[in-house]
């Protein structure tokens, strides 16, 4: 779909004029003039990155990791899921029920369906107060004090994407498979549905995609001091 009809209105005006005029799925949107720096939307520093590929994510886990002597590097599918969860065995960390998102994330909600008539259907009802990104921990935590693990921006994990993988696998610390072609991210973004939104749902690009709904989470590990 649409690269160049990827927001079309001025960024400065986006988030409070919606547009007259049906916007694509961002999905599938990837124009070059849209980065990391420019999404299409207004941002600050505050929110989100976007826009970042799994290798960009890579590089940036490395530059942080020489710069400060200790390592970062993105969660493998496991630990991800296992920081959403937080003890939780629901659907969301706030329950089961989809309305319980409006308190603890930014989704496909009223207010950015109204910048995206045709896709009225599919969003959450009520308002999260944020058509694009929410400035990261605008929402209440889980029970692991982990801010927006669900919605804002989808997260890049470490791991191939293998459907059969888990039948298989270790039952504690999985790793993911050893190859593969896709990479796994995890927990929606502000323009991903409530059935999308869970802490159980996977999805994958290669590790060369950007676009405009996924960004990073990168975990520091513990220095034995720390544990
Ligand atoms: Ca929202
Ligand atoms: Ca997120």
């Amino acid at each position: 779909m649409c690269p160049n009809r990827w927001p079309t209105a001025p960024a400065a005006t986006a988030t409070t004029r919606p547009t007259t005029r049906p916007r694509r799925n961002a999905a599938t949107c990837s124009n070059p003039k849209y980065s990391w720096r420019n999404p299409g939307f207004a941002q600050d520093d505050a929110h989100p990155v976007l826009n970042v590929t799994w290798n960009d994510a890579v590089a940036m886990s490395r530059w942080l990791s020489q710069k400060e002597g200790r390592r970062y590097r993105l969660p493998s599918e496991a630990e991800w899921e296992y920081a959403c969860r937080a003890g939780s065995t629901s659907r969301y960390y706030s329950g089961n029920p989809p309305e319980s998102l409006l308190q603890i994330a930014n989704t496909f909600d009223a207010d950015a369906a109204r910048h995206w008539p045709a896709l009225r259907a599919q969003a959450q009802p009520g308002s999260d107060g944020h058509a694009f990104t929410a400035p990261v921990g605008s929402f209440r935590p889980n029970a692991f004090g982990l801010h927006d693990m669900l919605g804002n921006a989808w997260e890049w994990t470490a791991d191939w994407h293998d459907d059969a993988y888990y039948a298989a696998s270790p039952a504690v610390d999985p790793p993911g498979p050893a190859d593969g072609t896709v990479r796994v991210r995890r927990g929606g973004s502000w323009h991903t549905w409530a059935l999308y939104s869970r802490c159980s749902y996977r999805n994958w690009n290669s590790p060369q995609t950007r676009y405009t709904l996924v960004g990073m989470r990168l975990l520091l590990e513990a220095d034995s001091a720390d544990r």
